[in-house]
C-alpha cells in the first residue's frame, strides 16, 4: 500500500530519542534513531539545560535518515512543559534556558500572588495546577532578578517551538505547550492579556498561537546543507510530551483514564470541558490543552524521577540491569517504609537517598538501607500516591472510570503496574512505551492528511501495538497499606 515515514523527536528531562515512525496499511510502526541523554547542567549557582546539545541531536537523527535514504514527509518535535528560551533580536539564542528545577522560584508563586495577581485569580483564568516552576513564575522570578536574557529578549519561545524555530526560523507559540505556562486562557485559546500585563510582557514577546498539525515551516538552508536533506516541513505536533501522550492512549472508547509514566507521572482523563471548581482548585488539578480541542484534566505526581535520581546515586553499587534492580527490589519486605513522592524534599535533593532517609526517620519508620530497600520503598510510595490521586480523580471526573492506561517508559515496570492495579482497585492496561512518539507521529500523519482525527489515530494505534492487562490483586494488604500512608503523611506535615 501507500506508506509515509515521519520524524519525531520526543525531549523528555531525563532522556531524548529520535524516532522514526511509519504508517502503512493502517497501521504504525516505529524505529529508535538515536537515545541520548537530556543533562541538568549546573553552574554559577543556577541549574540550565543544554539547548545546543539537543539541537546537535536533532541534527544527529537527521543526517542519519539521510544517509539512509529514508523518505521523511515531516518533522515534529515534542518536550517537556514549561520551560523556554530567550531570543535577542539579533536571532540570537540569550543564555541557556533555565531548568524547571532550577531554585530561582522557590517561593516566587506566593510573592507573585501577593505583589501582582492573586491565587484565585491565577486560576480562574486558566484552570492550571499551581507548582512553583510553572512558566509564569519563572518569568516573574527572572524579572524580579533583573534577568539578563530576558531584559534583552525579543521573543520568548517554549522549549519545542524554540527548536523548531531553529530548524526553520519561524516563531510559534504551540497552544498544548502554551497551556503548561500558566498564562493561557482556555477559554479564549489565547494568553491571557491580565497576566500578561502583570509581567509588563506584551503579547509579540510570544509566537503567534497554533494548534497542532499546524506547518511551521521547513528546514533552513543551513540545516539542509548540514543534514543533506531536502527542506522537509517541520509540524507543530503537540508539543507539550504529555499531550502527544494522551493523544496516543489506545483506548476502546473515551471513558478512560491514562498514567503518563515517565519522569513525572501524569494521572488524569480527557475531557470535553475544562473542570475548574472550588474541589480542583483545592485539590491542585490542572486543565491543560489536548490535541483537537479536547483537555487534558490531570495531576501531577512524582513519578520516576525518584528512582532515576538514586540510580545515577547508586552507579555500581546496584544492578545496572533495570529487571534485576527490580526483582532485588521484590525481595525486601513491603511496605516497610512509606513516603509521599510529592514531598517537596524530593524536589531536586543534593543526594535523593539522603532525602528518602531522612523522610522515614523523621516520620518514625524503618530507614530503608541499601539499594532494594530503597527502590521497594519508591514503588509502594507510588502505588499508594497514585491511588490517593486516583481517588480524586474518580470524585471530580464526569463519567466513571473502570481502566487506567499506564502509558510511557514507566509502563514496562510489571511490579509497579501490578501494584498500581492493587493499589486503585481497577483494571490497568499497560503500554505502549512510545505513546509520546506515537502521538507525535500521528499529529504529523493528520498534517499530510494520512489520517482523519483523534479516533483514527487511536484505532490504528490499538490496532498496531499490544498492552499487557493487569487486574487488581491483595485487597485487604494494600487496604492496610493506605491507612499507613495517609497516617504517614499526615504526620510528616504536620511537623
Ligand atoms: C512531563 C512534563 C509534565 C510537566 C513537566 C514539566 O515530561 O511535560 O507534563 O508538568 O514535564
Amino acid at each position: 500500500g501507500n506508506s509515509k515515514c515521519f520524524f519525531a523527536v520526543d525531549l523528555g528531562a531525563t532522556s531524548g530519542r529520535t524516532i522514526v515512525g511509519t504508517l502503512s496499511d493502517g497501521k504504525i510502526k516505529l524505529e529508535e534513531i538515536t537515545r541520548f541523554p537530556n543533562n541538568l547542567i549546573e553552574t554559577g549557582g543556577h541549574f540550565y539545560w543544554d539547548i545546543y546539545a539537543l539541537y546537535f541531536e536533532i541534527i544527529k537523527g537527521l543526517k542519519i535518515v539521510a544517509k539512509r535514504n529514508v523518505e521523511i514527509t515531516s518533522i515534529g518535535i515534542d518536550t517537556w512543559g514549561v520551560d523556554f528560551v530567550c531570543v535577542g533580536d539579533d536571532g540570537a539564542l540569550l543564555r541557556n534556558p533555565f531548568s524547571y528545577r532550577d531554585p530561582h522560584t522557590f517561593g516566587a508563586m506566593e510573592e507573585y500572588f501577593e505583589k501582582k495577581v492573586s491565587k484565585e485569580k491565577v486560576y480562574g483564568a486558566t484552570g492550571i495546577q499551581f507548582m512553583n516552576f510553572n512558566s509564569l513564575f519563572q518569568l516573574y522570578a527572572m524579572k524580579r532578578d533583573g534577568n539578563s536574557a530576558l531584559k534583552n529578549a525579543e521573543k520568548i519561545l517554549f522549549m519545542p517551538d524554540a527548536l523548531s524555530w531553529m530548524l526553520t526560523g519561524e516563531a510559534v507559540c504551540e497552544y498544548t505547550i502554551a497551556s503548561t505556562s500558566q498564562m493561557l486562557n482556555p477559554v479564549t485559546k489565547e494568553l491571557d492579556e491580565m497576566l500578561l500585563e502583570s509581567l509588563e510582557l506584551p503579547r509579540g514577546k510570544f509566537g503567534k498561537m497554533v494548534v497542532p498539525g499546524y506547518k511551521i515551516g521547513v528546514l533552513t538552508d543551513e540545516v539542509q546543507k548540514m543534514t543533506g536533506l531536502g527542506p522537509v516541513p517541520v509540524i507543530a505536533v503537540a508539543g507539550h510530551d504529555t499531550a502527544s501522550a494522551v493523544a496516543a492512549v489506545p483506548a476502546a472508547d473515551e471513558k478512560f483514564a491514562y498514567l503518563s509514566s515517565g519522569t513525572w507521572s501524569l494521572m488524569g482523563i480527557e475531557t470535553k470541558d475544562a473542570i475548574i471548581n472550588g474541589r480542583s482548585y483545592e485539590l491542585n488539578f490542572t486543565n491543560e490543552g489536548g490535541v483537537e480541542g479536547t483537555t487534558r484534566f490531570l495531576k501531577n505526581i512524582c513519578g520516576m524521577w525518584l528512582l532515576e535520581r538514586c540510580r545515577k546515586e547508586w552507579g555500581d553499587e546496584a544492578p545496572s540491569d533495570y529487571g534485576v534492580l527490580l526483582a532485588d527490589a521484590m525481595k525486601a519486605t513491603a511496605f516497610q517504609s512509606i513516603i509521599n513522592p510529592d514531598d517537596e524534599m524530593f524536589a531536586n535533593p543534593a543526594d535523593m537517598q539522603a532525602a528518602i532517609k531522612q523522610y522515614c526517620a523523621e516520620t518514625g519508620q524503618h530507614v530503608p538501607e541499601g539499594y532494594a530497600e530503597i527502590c521497594r520503598c519508591i514503588l509502594d510510595s507510588l502505588a499508594l500516591r497514585y491511588r490517593q490521586v486516583f481517588g480524586y480523580l474518580k470524585e471530580m471526573s464526569v463519567f466513571p472510570i473502570n481502566t487506567l492506561h499506564i502509558i510511557g517508559g514507566g509502563s514496562l515496570n510489571e511490579y509497579l503496574n501490578q501494584f498500581t492495579a492493587n493499589a486503585t482497585g481497577v483494571t490497568v492496561l499497560a503500554g505502549p512505551q512510545e505513546c509520546t512518539a506515537l502521538g507525535n507521529i500521528m499529529l504529523q500523519a493528520k498534517a499530510a492528511g494520512a489520517v482523519e482525527d483523534i479516533f483514527d489515530m487511536r484505532r490504528i494505534i490499538a490496532d498496531s501495538v499490544s498492552m499487557k492487562r493487569f487486574e487488581p490483586k491483595d485487597k485487604a494488604e494494600w487496604d492496610a497499606a493506605y491507612e499507613k500512608y495517609l497516617k504517614v503523611v499526615e504526620s510528616k506535615e504536620n511537623k
